[in-house]
């Protein structure tokens, strides 16, 4: 090898931040915003995982009541942080801590307000033009997630989610739109958001309401609704390609590195068998095709999935470019779990490591199963990687002079960023790296203000009282000569 050791960071590395639309935009009822699945989300506790699924389930009752509902008190997904009014002082912010990148969202529900319009909705297409306009003259590229946790809530009472396959006609044509009209202002884009959460949130992610089916139904109904986001997410790349050639497109999952316990065979093959399932949701966007331990899988849960003659061409001929990830925690399985201490976060949970600690919300910090995610993931696939969320939900506090000194918001990604390097001296392909997220914003999973991940923080509470003024807070300096100097500093 004639190469030199690499040293850190490659010039031109995308540093940024990463947030989506239903989180931050607000403005839920203007410019001609139809409603969506995240209008549809209450505030809620900061519940362990099955606590979490049973209280939670949405259900029809639900739905009617939030669609009829005409104000924003009970649903804080429908106020955001107003982005969609301050984003030019937002953007102004992020300019300042030096960003390359933004990841943000398209709201479907902006450009096509039910999903089903023969024509797009021009106001929602000029909130986008002016946003990415913004980023640019700011130096800060776009990257665009078409799908990121929300649908049109007519889709669902329609078409069954993502379980009806009308909703990839819908989507296709979503996408199209979005991909002409945004053609030389975006080069970077992402299909759906963590597409394996669907299995965790068939209605966040897929806009399945569980309640309107069997238990024997169910698992089916998942799995082909995510059938119909596979397909879909590959009818965006083919048309990505065709409309905009110059573009990158990448797919995006959960990266739920899992630890067995010990070094039995047996805990190993679990955890094994568990990074395998992980791994699926990428490898059909990637390799194009199921992979064959699936249909095991399959088999033994009596799960059947139907597939149109032409599916499996079309998961073959357009794969993406590179694979994006979340990574937040790392998990430990054993096949003694159940006399085994555990934690539960609401998202993912399992035996504790005891060598690991965790946030207020019992997610495990690992900084150094980053680096080995970042190793797995381009082995397998050799393709560029790029990290696109990755931080720590904190309970801030903000004091008179409104500084917030979030040493241990600068410890968790000092220590990520730092193992990140070590990945890519280890000779990981990466593109970029965006903090979840840059700004305090509204949780996806619980819709709570306070569990706040952002370098700047935002006055509001879970109850949606406050200013909405932004502070800089000490990561904000910290992460911004974190950029300055490509990552030197750390
Ligand atoms: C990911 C989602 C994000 C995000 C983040 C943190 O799963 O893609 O939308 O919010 O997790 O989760 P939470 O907001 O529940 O803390």
């Amino acid at each position: 090898m004639k190469d030199l050791a690499i040293t850190g960071f490659p010039k031109g590395f995308l540093w940024g931040g990463a947030v989506a639309a239903n989180q931050v935009e607000g403005g839920w009822n203007v410019g001609g915003k139809g409603l969506s699945t995240a209008d549809m989300a209450i505030h809620k506790k900061n519940l362990k995982r099955e606590e979490y699924e049973k209280h939670y389930k949405i259900t029809d009752e639900q739905i009617a009541d939030a669609i009829a509902a005409t104000d924003a008190s009970a649903y804080p997904k429908r106020r955001g942080i107003d982005f969609y009014h301050r984003f030019r002082e937002d953007i102004a912010l992020f300019a300042e801590m030096n960003f390359k990148v933004l990841r943000v969202s398209i709201a479907w529900t902006r450009i096509f307000p039910t999903g089903v319009e023969e024509q797009p909705n021009e106001e929602g297409l000029r909130f986008y033009d002016e946003l990415f306009d913004a980023l640019r003259s700011n130096g800060i590229e776009p990257l665009v997630t078409l799908s990121h946790y929300e649908m049109p809530i007519y889709l669902v009472n329609n078409f069954a989610g993502w379980n009806g396959r009308k909703t990839v006609d819908c989507f296709e044509k979503f996408a199209v739109t979005v991909l002409e009209r945004y053609k030389d202002k975006v080069k970077y884009w992402l299909t759906f958001n963590e597409i394996d959460s669907i299995i965790r949130h068939p209605f966040t992610t897929g806009g399945i309401v569980p309640d309107r089916f069997s238990k024997d139904e169910i698992e089916t109904v998942i799995y082909q609704a995510l059938h119909h986001q596979f397909v879909a997410s590959a009818l965006a790349v083919k048309h990505c390609r065709r409309l905009c050639p110059e573009a990158k497109i990448g797919c995006m999952l959960t990266r739920l590195l899992t630890y067995p316990e010990s070094c039995a065979p047996e805990d190993i093959l679990l955890a094994y068998r568990e990074n395998q399932l992980n791994y699926f949701f990428s490898d059909v966007q990637i390799r194009g095709r199921y992979p064959r331990h699936m249909t095991r899988r399959f088999a033994e849960k009596g799960i059947h999935i139907d597939m149109l003659p032409g599916d499996e061409e079309i998961l073959q001929q357009h794969t993406v470019d590179f694979l994006s990830f979340s990574y937040y925690m790392s998990l430990v399985t054993s096949v003694n779990a159940d006399k085994m201490d555990k934690v539960g976060g609401n998202i993912a949970g399992g035996v504790k490591n005891p060598y690991l600690k965790t946030t207020e919300w019992d997610w495990q910090i690992d900084p150094v199963g980053l680096r080995i995610a970042l190793n797995d993931m381009y082995d397998r696939y050799q393709i560029p990687l790029f990290v696109v969320e990755n931080g720590m939900g904190a309970v801030d506090q903000i004091d008179d002079d409104h500084q917030v000194n979030d040493d241990y918001r600068i410890a968790f990604f000092q220590s990520h960023l730092k193992e990140m390097k070590e990945a890519v001296k280890d000779g990981v392909e990466l593109m970029g790296y965006t903090s979840w997220a840059p700004i305090d914003l509204i949780s996806a999973s619980t819709s709570e203000m306070n569990k706040r991940y952002g370098f700047i923080y935002v006055d509001q509470d879970n109850d949606g009282n406050g200013t909405l003024v932004r502070y800089r807070k000490k990561s904000f300096y910290w992460y911004q000569d974190v950029i300055a100097t490509n990552g030197e500093t750390l």
